[in-house]
């Protein structure tokens, strides 16, 4: 079945960053695992994603979800993570504004409600001040220290880590980490992301590293470090990163710097944060990562089929 001509979407936004939640007239993408959901997603109704995010309806700042019925029955919900150019593995920041969205549809209350991803099933928390907890998938740093030298920047040395999606992590070479830069560092780390695709270097199993992360001294004396996070569509995050800051917290923890429980307060580039902690069982790290996300719009989307952009601008 093609999708709807009308889509139910819910928007919100994460610490800045904004969550498209398509909630009714979405494709039929089946009901097996989530993994083969998102490769007919791609495979046949990539032009939905393009349609509901892209502008003219959207920006290229949108991340898109779909919500899905799980394949896991103790999963509250299935949700399929999509940006202007493709898809996510998860979303730390969509996972908090996918959880209010719940909330303000009135499917769930506080407490604890596990979430299906195509990286696998997280376990989040609506806790009575409106804040969200993510448990995130396991993280970690793949690889440590690997210089590269970036045409225009020079050496740029920094780690590779999965936090539900792949990262490097880098200190921002010579720039000051404020919101008025944020055109230099975006070319910044684009010209990383391109040197380190030129350089082969990959995540696991060749995967490409599609974020970057920069990161320098925060504002805020409470928090413990500031990024910038370029995404993969070239669109900075507004937020610190859910899935940034897992892979940050991997990589503390691999150079002995977090300890279990210990909070590090994420700065993002707009000044918003996000608490995350680790647990460690055998040797391995899931990231907890809590924030607050709020609900800005009710809408409707129409794709009329007199329409040149009905299925975006890409
Ligand atoms: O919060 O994990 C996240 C995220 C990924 C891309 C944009 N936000």
């Amino acid at each position: 079945m093609p999708p709807s001509s009308s889509i139910q979407v819910i928007d919100s936004h994460t610490a800045g960053e904004p969550t498209r939640v398509v909630i009714g007239g979405g494709p039929d993408l089946g009901g097996g695992p989530l993994t083969e959901r998102l490769a007919c997603f791609r495979e046949r109704y990539d032009y939905f994603r393009s349609g509901v995010v892209n502008e003219p309806r959207g920006s290229d700042v949108v991340v898109g979800a779909i919500l899905l019925e799980p394949f896991d029955p103790t999963c509250e919900a299935g949700v399929i993570y999509f940006n202007n150019v493709g898809y996510l593995g998860m979303c730390g920041h969509g996972t908090i504004g996918l959880v209010r969205t719940l909330e303000h549809m009135g499917r769930i209350g506080l407490g604890v409600h596990r979430i299906e991803t195509p990286s696998g099933v997280v376990t989040t928390t609506l806790h009575s001040s409106g804040k969200v907890t993510v448990e995130n998938v396991q993280s970690y740093r793949l690889h440590e220290g690997v210089e590269v030298e970036v045409p225009g920047y020079g050496a740029v040395r920094g780690d590779v880590a999965w936090g539900g999606n792949w990262f490097f992590l880098a200190k921002v070479p010579g720039l000051s980490l404020a919101l008025a830069n944020v055109g230099q560092l975006s070319k910044c780390a684009h010209a990383i992301k391109a040197t380190l695709a030129e350089r082969g270097v990959t995540g696991t199993n060749g995967a490409e590293i599609d974020h970057i992360e920069l990161f320098g001294t925060p504002e805020s004396s409470e928090a413990s470090s500031r990024n910038f996070v370029l995404c993969p569509g070239n669109a900075y995050d507004r937020s610190p990163c859910g899935t940034g800051t897992s892979a940050k917290l991997a990589c503390l923890y691999a150079d002995g710097d977090l300890s279990p429980g210990e909070v590090w307060r994420q700065e993002g580039i707009l000044g918003t944060y996000f608490d995350g902690s680790i647990s460690v069982a055998d040797g391995q790290v899931v990231p907890s990562i809590t924030g607050e996300a709020h609900i800005t719009g009710e809408a409707k989307l129409l794709f009329g089929e007199k329409d040149p952009f009905r299925w975006g601008i890409s």
